[in-house]
């Protein structure tokens, strides 16, 4: 049903049950300093209280949530094919590498499972260069402009459709 890259593409055909409950979630470059600067942009919210409210969320959900960040490229591109293995589904804020990064693209359109991306600011209202990005192409779904939210909204989508 759908598209290859839609929401519904195979959910882990071949996976064990604990992997297809489980979410990766990938936040890239800067996004662990969320919280303590510019929060005029990106908001008072810091990356560990999203984790906390992510990870109870998706317990009730009976889901597991797998949260990381970094700010190295090579290893978000090993995070998205480890969660080709042991994942559901992914979500991700890639950061910066949103809008560069053809590796992270890559590595995710390689996926079998759903991607969503997220992103705390609307792209589209910030510099140009942040209205390209090279990860929605390959995604399920966007969503941006709701800063923490977002995060929500995505494991809420994911559920619709995991069960
Ligand atoms: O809006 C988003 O979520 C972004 O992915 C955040 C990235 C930015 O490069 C993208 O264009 C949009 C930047 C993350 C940096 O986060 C910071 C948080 C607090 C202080 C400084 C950086």
């Amino acid at each position: 049903m759908g598209t290859s890259k839609g929401i519904r593409k195979s959910l882990g055909y071949g996976m064990n049950e604990s992997a297809k409950k489980t979410i990766f979630v990938l936040n890239g470059p800067n996004l662990n300093l969320l919280g303590t600067r510019q929060p005029d942009i990106y908001g008072k919210t810091t990356l560990e209280d999203i984790k906390a409210g992510l990870e109870g969320r998706a317990a009730e959900m009976g889901l597991a949530i797998d949260f990381r960040q970094s700010n190295h490229e090579g290893e978000l591109v090993d995070w998205c094919q480890e969660a080709g293995k042991k994942a559901g589904a992914v979500i991700i804020n890639a950061g910066g590498y949103t809008h560069t990064s053809v590796a992270i693209r890559d590595a995710l359109a390689a996926l079998d499972i759903p991607v969503i991306e997220v992103h705390l600011s609307n792209i589209y209202a910030r510099e140009e260069f942040r209205h390209t990005s090279l990860i929605s192409g390959v995604a399920a779904a966007t969503i941006c402009g709701f800063g923490a939210l977002g995060y929500y909204f995505a494991l809420d989508g994911l559920k619709e459709n995991l069960t």
